[in-house]
Order: C-alpha cells, then sequence, then structure tokens
C-alpha cells in the first residue's frame, strides 16, 4: 500500500472560510476527507504549515518513510528556492497541486518554483485537483513496480 503525505501550505488552513469565490467552500479538512475516501488503498499522512521552514522539515522527513508528496505550497510555490531544493533533494516523486487555476490569475502565480522538480501539476480543478493528483500519483508509483 503507497504511503503518501499531502502536504499543503500557508493559509490553506482558512480554505472554506474567506474567498469562497476563489478558493470554493470546501475547508481543508474536507479535502482531506475526500482524498481518504477517494484513496482507500494509500495510506495517507496530511501536514499543513504556514511556515516555510516547517514545510521543508516536512518535506525531508518524507524520505524513507512515504512513496510520495502532493503539495499544494500556496503562495510559496511562486517564491521558495528552499522548497524546491528540498523536493530535489529527497527522490521522491512529487505532484504539484492548485485549487485554482494559477495560470488564469495574476502574472505573479504563473512561475513555480516547484514544477521543475515535480512529476506534474494539477491546477483549477478546486478540491478534485488533489484527487486527479493522486490518481496520477497512484499511477505512477504502479507503472514503476511492474
Ligand atoms: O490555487 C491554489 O491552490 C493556490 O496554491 C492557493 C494559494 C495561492 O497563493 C496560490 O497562488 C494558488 C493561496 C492559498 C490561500 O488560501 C486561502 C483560502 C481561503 C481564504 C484565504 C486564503
Amino acid at each position: 500500500m503507497p504511503a503518501l503525505l499531502i502536504l499543503n501550505g500557508p493559509n490553506l488552513n482558512l480554505l472554506g472560510t474567506r474567498q469562497p469565490e476563489v478558493y470554493g467552500s470546501t475547508t481543508l479538512q474536507d479535502v482531506e476527507a475526500m482524498c481518504s475516501a477517494h484513496a482507500p488503498d494509500c495510506m495517507l499522512s496530511f501536514f499543513q504549515s504556514n511556515s516555510e521552514g516547517a514545510l521543508v522539515d516536512a518535506i525531508h522527513a518524507a524520505k524513507g518513510t512515504q512513496d510520495g508528496i502532493i503539495l499544494n505550497a500556496g503562495a510559496y510555490t511562486h517564491t521558495s528556492i528552499a522548497l524546491h531544493d528540498a523536493i530535489a533533494s529527497i527522490e521522491l516523486p512529487a505532484i504539484e497541486v492548485h485549487l485554482s487555476n494559477v495560470h488564469a490569475r495574476e502574472s505573479f502565480r504563473h512561475h513555480s518554483y516547484l514544477s521543475p522538480v515535480v512529476l506534474g501539476s494539477v491546477a483549477g480543478f478546486g478540491a478534485q485537483s488533489y484527487l486527479m493528483a493522486l490518481d496520477g500519483m497512484k499511477a505512477h508509483l504502479a507503472s514503476r513496480t511492474k
């Protein structure tokens, strides 16, 4: 059974409570419950932090304990070389997730420091983005063990 870490970055703890027109009305707890229901064949761990260093630590801790990472780094996506380096260093497959279609928003959201070091990205499907990333990660891991 694959062990997957679902990591959420800054302000995502506010999901469902503010800006529902951008991020929907689903809370982070709802998203986590949807992931668990969608992937009963995976051992899921969840972590959210508003601190860049705590996210780096969680990525480091995933090495040797997890088979993959699904990551919504929030605004750190667009700023964090530290998260880029952390993902590059652990040699685990990672998928970048966004609730909103970042490419249809402000230009400062168009660049991701994470995109070069992840398997792929899913953006724009709200909470469904996480489920699509789970499917992609499961398919990727299954194809490696064949
Ligand atoms: O679309 C996404 O998932 C983002 O990663 C969300 C980030 C944003 O900075 C990225 O550009 C795209 C922001 C997360 C903030 O979430 C909030 C949720 C509710 C209320 C306020 C903020």
